[in-house]
Formats: C-alpha cells, structure tokens, sequence
C-alpha cells in the first residue's frame, strides 16, 4: 500500500521533472519541444475501443484515408517472399520482399493506433527476416521482437505516437544485403483528422541496387558485395525497376486535380534528390514530419526517410519524376512518369511539349517463375552437362548466401571457394544440401554460425550443382553422382 504510493509519488516526481526539463528546452527553442513532447505523451493515452484489419496495398497505390475514424486496434498481417523479378528488360533480380513487391506494402494508421503486427517468412523462403519501423517508440523499432525463420509467424505490437511518414525495413544481418535486396516500404501515421483530402495519392520509393554485371547486362543478376561497401550503384530505381512508373506503368492525373506523393527512400545507400520535372511543390512535409516548406523545386529524402510532396497539376503533359542527381536518372534508372490529362491552359504554359525522354521498354509487374520441380528419372549425366546445369542451379539459389564466386561473406556465410570444410568430407556437404545446417562450424580457419535452410531440390540437382561446386574456384575436383545424393538422402 505504503510501497504503491512511494511509486506513484516518485513517478509524479519523474514525469514532473521530464516536462520540467521540456520547458526548460523549449524555452530557448520557441516551444516546438514541449508541443510535441506533449502531444506524444497525449497519444500515448489514446483509448482504442474498435478493432479493424489494416488495408495494405502495393506501390504505387496507398490505402484509403483515415480521415475521421477512431484510433483503433489495427492487426498488420505482411508476408516476406523471395522471388525472381525483373529489374530491367532481360535483368533478373533475386528481390527479398515484405508482401510480394518492392518496396514492400503500404501500411496507413494513425496517431493513437495501437498495431498488432504479424510478420510471416514464407516456408519456401531461405533466410531469417525481421522489421523495423521507424515509426514505433521501442528497441530496434521492433527488430528484435519480430525475428522470424522460414515457416515461421511472429506477432508483435505497438502505438503510433507521433505522426509521420517513415520508412520500415528489414534489420537481419547483413543488414545492408537485406535492404538492397528490397527489404524496405512506407508506414504512414496519420494525425488526428486525417491528412486533408486530395485528388490523388500515389507511393513512390527510390533504392539503390548492387549487382555482378553492369547495368542491362542480362540474365539473372547476383548481388555485389563489394559494389554495395563501395557505394558503386548498377540501378537506382523507384519501385524496385527500371520502368516500373513508365509507359503503361506511368502514375496518372487530370488538370486542375490535387495530388500527394509518399515518397521514400529505402536506399541502402544514396541520398535522393527527389524532382518532377515541370511542376513544382506546393508544399513538402520535410523529412515526413509536421515542417511544411512551400513552393520547392527539389526535396531531399535521406536513405531511411521519407517526404510527403503535394501540388496540383496545371496543365496536362508528361510530367517526369527524377532523382535529379541526373546520371541515375539517365542511365541507372530512376525515372517515373505522371500521365496528366486535360484541356491546355495556354496562359499558365503557352510552348509545345517536346522533350527526349528515356523510355526504357520493359515489362510491367515483377514476375515470379515458381520452378517445378519434377523428379526425373535416374539417367547420369555427363560430368560436363552437371557442371552447365549446376552453375545454373547456383546462380538461381545458393549465390544469393555464398557469393557468385564462392567467396562467402565474413561473419554471414562461409566460402564454398578453397573451402577446406567443403573438400574434406563430400556426404557431409550433400547432406547439407539436402537438409540444412545449423550450429557452429569452421571454414578456413574462420567460424560460422547461421542457419542454412534446406535446399528444395532433386537429387539429379545436388548433383549438378555440387559437381560444379567441387569443380570450380580451387576445390578438389569431385564428381558428385545421383546415386552418392541418394545414398545421403536415405539414410
Ligand atoms: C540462405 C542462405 C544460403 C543459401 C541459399 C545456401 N547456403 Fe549453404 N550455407 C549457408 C550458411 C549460413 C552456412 C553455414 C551454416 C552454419 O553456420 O552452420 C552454409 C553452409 C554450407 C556448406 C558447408 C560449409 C562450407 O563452406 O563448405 C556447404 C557445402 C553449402 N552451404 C553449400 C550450399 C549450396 C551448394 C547451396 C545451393 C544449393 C547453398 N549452400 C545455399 C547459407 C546458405
Ligand atoms: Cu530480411
């Protein structure tokens, strides 16, 4: 009882002393601190009385507003996938994605939410993932709380606080793998009221991508290691591709209409110089908080932030989204369209619109081939056919972990090249293959200690791709036979 009232005096005392300690601060900062930090603590107090399942959408398309409703409980149910897409015409990308798109799902709440979020690793995925929000109030923004395997769910919750656009993003390590990869989308939180309506809402988000080749080289492209610490970027793209907001993809509006763009930027390294070419902002959210700068040409967006543009469209025409850091917009990518339809207004803009605008042709929402995997029936191959059809086998999966030459990542994942571990004992390594592993190991005199899922396939394709693995970058020239596979598989 005694004990109970010493706490809640000391509390008292504590929260005292924070406004205390507000006011102090704002006294020299024009009261914006103690208005926020006031506010923050009034949001905390928002009773949620209804409960509703959060409308996730993907880019470029963004969920309903909340305009007038409640605070609610708002269950987030979001899949991670990792699927081939295209990242250019003929480029194919292996994306790690929240929802099935880079970037991920749009997630729409508003101040006072309380979100209980479900994230699901789907069992055909091969790596752990976790998410951090930027806009929860809590360690790692919910990183640590949200790790999940394969085959795997894990639910987690928290309140928005403060309002905002923020971005979201995978947190596993190689952290900056995972969000090159695509691992990153927008969480919106509205403020009371809403937003104020508008015409048109669209969501945009800029990553920077890493991979073997140069840009356009064709096939599947691996991810580049050394590119990604060098900062070298291949592609920086809005929406995951290289014409993913072009052509037949390109956003859309009418003269005379207002509209919102969410832009983001997941990154994982550049800053955006975020542009459209012919129009200009009536008014930026700086950074996706309350700032509002009016009548801006350009707006930069961190990696990891975010910024609300609004403004309406005078005059119809092509209007051309940039980062105007003009060379990725050029040649790596980052160029998007919005389509505006309607009368002239010849004394807003009199002149003829002509510009030379890269087009890049290109396909329209990412595919995801899902391969087949039928059983064959037991005809050896030659060792030569092995080696083709194994190096394509590793360039479609085992890559993505080990590197496209074999060389590992320190600390992540051990070396296939030179490996001793992998020369010294053949069942083992098909073993491996076929059932994962887990638990510490030491490869060339480094130690491991991850997860390796189980590998989906056939043992007409352990022994492929292990018979290039044997007979590539330095190893010992094993030639792995369906029947050894087998032998392993059986026992
Ligand atoms: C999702 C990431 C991932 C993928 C994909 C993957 N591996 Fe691994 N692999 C690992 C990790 C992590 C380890 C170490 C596990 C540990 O620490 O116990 C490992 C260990 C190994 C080892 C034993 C260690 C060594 O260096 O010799 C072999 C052999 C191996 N993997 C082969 C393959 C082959 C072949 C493929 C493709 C068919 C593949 N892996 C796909 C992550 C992956
Ligand atoms: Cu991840």
């Amino acid at each position: 009882m005694i004990d109970s009232q010493i706490k809640s005096k000391l509390k008292m005392f504590a929260s005292f002393s924070l406004l205390l300690g507000a006011a102090s601060l704002s006294s020299c900062s024009g009261g914006a601190n103690q208005e926020s930090e006031t506010r923050k603590m009034n949001s905390a107090d928002i009773k949620v009385v209804s409960e509703m399942k959060a409308e996730l959408t993907s880019p470029p398309f963004v969920p309903k507003s909340t305009a007038n409703r409640e605070a609610t409980k708002l269950i987030v149910d979001m899949e991670i996938l990792e699927q081939t897409g295209e990242m250019a015409d003929g480029v194919e990308y292996v994306y790690w994605t929240f929802g099935g798109t880079v970037p991920g799902s749009f997630i729409r709440t508003k101040v006072g939410d309380e979100v209980e979020f479900t994230l699901k690793n789907h069992p055909d995925n091969k790596l752990p993932h976790n998410i951090d929000l930027h806009a929860v109030n809590g360690p790692g923004g919910g990183a640590a709380s949200s790790f999940v395997a394969p085959g795997h769910e894990i639910t987690f919750s928290f309140k928005t606080l403060n309002p905002g656009l923020y971005v979201y993003h995978c947190a596993t390590a190689p952290v900056g793998m995972h969000i090159a990869n695509g691992m990153y989308g927008l969480i919106l939180v509205e403020p009371e009221g809403g937003l104020p309506p508008v015409d048109k809402e669209y969501y945009i988000m800029q990553g920077d991508f890493y991979t073997k080749g140069n840009f356009g080289d064709q096939g599947v492209q691996p991810f580049d290691m050394q590119k990604a610490i060098d900062e070298d970027a291949d592609y920086v793209v809005f929406n995951g591709k290289v014409g993913a907001l072009t052509g037949d993809n390109a956003l859309t509006a009418k003269v005379g209409e207002t509209v919102r763009l969410f832009v983001g930027n997941g990154g994982p390294n550049l800053v955006s110089s975020f542009h459209v070419i012919g129009e200009i902002f009536d008014r930026v959210h700086v950074e996706g908080g309350d700032l509002v700068n009016t009548n801006v040409q350009t707006t930069l967006i961190p990696a990891g932030g975010a910024a609300i543009v609004e403004f309406k469209v005078d005059v119809p025409g092509e209007l051309v989204i940039v980062d105007h850091s003009i060379f990725r917009a050029f040649n790596k990518g980052a160029l998007g369209m919005l389509s505006v339809s309607g009368d002239e207004n010849k004394k807003i803009f009199a002149g003829t619109i002509q510009e030379g605008i890269y087009l890049p042709e290109g396909g329209t929402i990412q595919s995801m081939p899902v391969e087949a995997k039928v059983d064959q029936p037991i005809v050896e191959l030659s060792k030569s056919e092995k080696m083709a059809n194994g190096k394509k086998l590793y360039g479609s999966t085992c890559f993505a972990c080990h590197q496209a030459n074999g060389e590992g990542i320190a600390n992540a994942f051990p070396p296939l090249a030179k490996a001793d571990y992998l020369n010294a004992d053949v069942s083992r390594a098909i073993e491996i293959v076929l059932r994962g592993k887990t638990g510490e190991i030491t490869v060339n005199s480094k130690k491991y200690n991850s997860v390796m899922t189980a590998q989906n396939l056939t043992d007409k394709e352990v022994a492929a791709v292990m018979t290039y693995v044997y007979n590539s970058w330095g190893n010992n020239g094993t030639e792995v036979t369906e029947e050894m596979v087998k032998k392993v598989r059986n026992k």
